[in-house]
């Protein structure tokens, strides 16, 4: 079968490169090539010529725009089609055999009849453009918590946003010579070009899309969209909803989560890893800046989004980030918020869906104080401070190198990973969560980060202010049944010797007039320090019936001027509010329900009793 003729035959079929031999990769792209029917197939090396050259002629075609090269050094402007904005939850699939096994948060359908589906709609979708194969790296190349996948698409902003978001090109071919081992991730923006019909900026389909995974077989297959995480597979398709349920099959997690470093004063490092719902600001939380007055205490990032934890074997939890850049929301990203994000900025970046300056620079809501007097928005229309209309899309993002972050951890590529200390959850609260506490074990912590939940804010869609659980942070990128997930977060604590302590915090308490009461931002680093101050026992904290909590003398609140009264308003508990708050977590068990771990209803029970119900 894999004779070496028969790999010559494969390579010419599919005009791969000598350097391509892995007989499962040739196949697959051949029969990928058969079904879409492209113009032309090109095997990405992921080399910068590469991708400068694939810029260059976005550039010609109006995908790109240039930025100016002294304002914005070898950066662009991509403006998507208004039908084609962000990721598609309602068209989003976990296709395995029994319902039960996706459960009642995610979309299924059956297998069978998913694949007719997509035989129908990928058959020919690429016809007239090229098919480019990208393997790619999930965390640093060989790293034993890294996993491969290749994703095939027609459309090059992938190809060039792919290479600065995952270890793309040549070296992970020469991995795929060693190991069959890959999750083949198909994706077209369907919209094929008949013989001499003109492209468009931003092909796509309006009215059909898909995104759909097989968590079974491990495939990707993405239809219609060329946005974010639709399109950009290795990221929450296969990051997330793939690696989780390959996490779960194999003991591991694969957690929508950022990493960072603590160091004290003292040279102590400790890694923690936190989960926030969108909205939640985690990106600035990843790259956060202490207050000078903590002299010495210092942050670095490893990563902004997701991290994949496996157990070491000292017993411990080791994290990677899969990724390799940054695909942050822009509104709301500026020197006051993120000076590291900022910086990061400032060269080699895609910017997609944020206005455009007189001076051929970028300009997002929330970026300086002051709004500039003239705009193309993201639509490519003139636009004044007075027009009444948004100059950058709200979901608008750059792509950018995490290695141009000021605040990279010297151990971001690590492939043993980083041991994890603590793990954070929160959300966007006006009242009942506090501004920090502790589990008092592991399974009251899967407790608190299984009924987690987050206001609404405008930029999402639905009523402002309304809370919605958001488990782990995870609702949109589980792969497999959310109760079953409790479960497996349940059984790696009791797996590993030396489990995570596990902390909930929430920046965003308001007075009675919707202040915020906590000024947040870098002063979040004083509740970093009672974390790791917890966790390496210097820290004292009080009992209450949700867990550990800070007393006034606990939190550092050297440099600011932090009464009593106010750190009493953002941290009480109010029994009333928390009996509608337990209540409430019954509203998601009773969708999970027959799964949902037993100890689930104990400890609600519990809670209840405690506050009086
Ligand atoms: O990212 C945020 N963080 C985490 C930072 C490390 N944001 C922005 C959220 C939207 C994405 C926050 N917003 C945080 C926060 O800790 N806290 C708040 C609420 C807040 C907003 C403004 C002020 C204080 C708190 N201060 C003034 O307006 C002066
Ligand atoms: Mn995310």
């Amino acid at each position: 079968m894999n004779s070496a003729l028969d790999i010559t035959a494969l390579q010419q079929a599919v005009a791969a490169p000598s350097f391509v031999r892995n007989h499962k990769l040739l196949t697959w792209v051949a029969e990928m090539a058969s079904l879409a029917k492209p113009e032309r197939i090109y095997w990405c090396d992921g080399s910068e010529e590469e991708s400068a050259r694939l810029c260059e002629e976005m550039v010609a075609k109006g995908t790109l725009i240039r930025l100016n090269s002294e304002k914005r050094p070898n950066s662009f402007l991509a403006r998507s089609d208004a039908s084609d904005v962000a990721r598609v939850e309602d068209r989003t699939f976990i296709c395995c055999e029994k319902k039960d096994d996706a459960g009642s948060t995610n979309n299924w359908m059956a297998p069978a009849e998913m694949r007719q589906t997509l035989d129908g709609l990928f058959d020919g979708c690429m016809r007239g453009r090229t098919m480019y194969v990208m393997p790619f790296s999930m965390g640093p190349l060989g790293s034993h918590i890294s996993h491969i996948g290749v994703e095939i698409s027609d459309s090059a902003y992938v190809v060039v946003n792919m290479k600065v978001m995952t270890r793309m090109g040549r070296p992970v071919y020469d991995l795929l010579n060693e190991s069959e081992d890959f999750v083949p991730a198909m994706h077209t923006v369907g919209a094929p070009l008949a013989a001499g019909q003109a492209d468009v900026a931003w092909p796509c389909n309006a009215d059909t899309k898909y995104i759909v995974h097989f968590p079974e077989t491990r495939e990707i297959w993405s239809y219609g969209s060329g946005y974010g995480g639709n399109a950009l597979l290795g990221k929450k398709c296969f990051a997330l909803r793939i690696a989780s349920t390959m996490g779960r099959d194999q003991g591991w997690l694969a957690e929508h989560m950022l990493i960072l470093g603590v160091e004290s004063p003292e040279g102590e490092k400790s890694y923690v890893a936190a989960a926030f719902p969108s909205a939640c600001g985690k990106t600035n939380f990843a790259m956060l800046i202490p207050p000078k007055a903590l002299k010495g205490w210092k942050i670095s990032t490893l990563g902004d989004d997701i991290a994949w934890i496996k157990p070491g074997p000292d017993g411990r939890l080791y994290a990677i980030n899969p990724e390799s850049g940054y695909f942050g929301v822009a509104p709301g990203t500026s020197e006051v918020s993120n000076p590291n994000a900022m910086a990061t900025l400032k060269k080699n970046i895609i910017f997609t869906n944020v206005a455009l300056t007189d001076h051929g620079d970028v300009w997002w809501e929330g970026m300086t104080g002051e709004k500039p007097a003239h705009l193309i928005d993201w639509q490519g229309k003139d636009w004044t401070p007075d027009c009444g209309s948004k100059a950058a899309h709200p979901n608008a993002r750059f792509t950018a190198p995490a290695s141009q972050c000021p605040s990279l951890d010297d151990d971001w590529e690590n492939p043993k990973g980083v041991p994890i200390a603590a793990f954070i959850f929160g959300g966007r609260r006006s009242g009942v969560m506090p501004l920090v506490h502790e589990a008092v074990d592991w399974r009251q912590g899967v407790y608190m980060a299984a009924t987690m939940g987050s206001e609404t804010t405008a930029a999402a869609a639905g009523a402002v202010g309304q809370t919605r659980r958001d488990p782990f942070a995870m609702l949109p990128f589980c792969g497999y049944n959310m109760a079953d997930y409790f479960q497996h977060w349940l059984d790696m604590g009791e797996r590993v010797a030396h489990p995570p302590k596990i902390f909930g915090v929430n920046w965003f308490r308001t007075d009675e007039n919707g202040k915020f009461l906590w000024p947040g931002f870098g002063d979040n680093m004083r509740v970093l320090k009672w974390i790791v101050s917890r966790v390496s026992g210097h820290a004292n904290g009080h009992h209450t019936p949700i867990g550990w909590m800070p007393s006034y003398e606990d939190i550092d609140w050297t440099g600011i001027d932090m009464s009593r009264e106010l750190f009493e308003r953002i941290t009480s508990l109010d029994p009333a509010q928390w009996r509608e708050e337990l209540a409430s977590h019954g509203e998601l068990f009773d969708k999970l329900k027959e799964r949902l771990p037993r100890s689930f209803r104990i400890r609600q029970e519990q809670l209840a009793q405690a506050f009086g119900a």
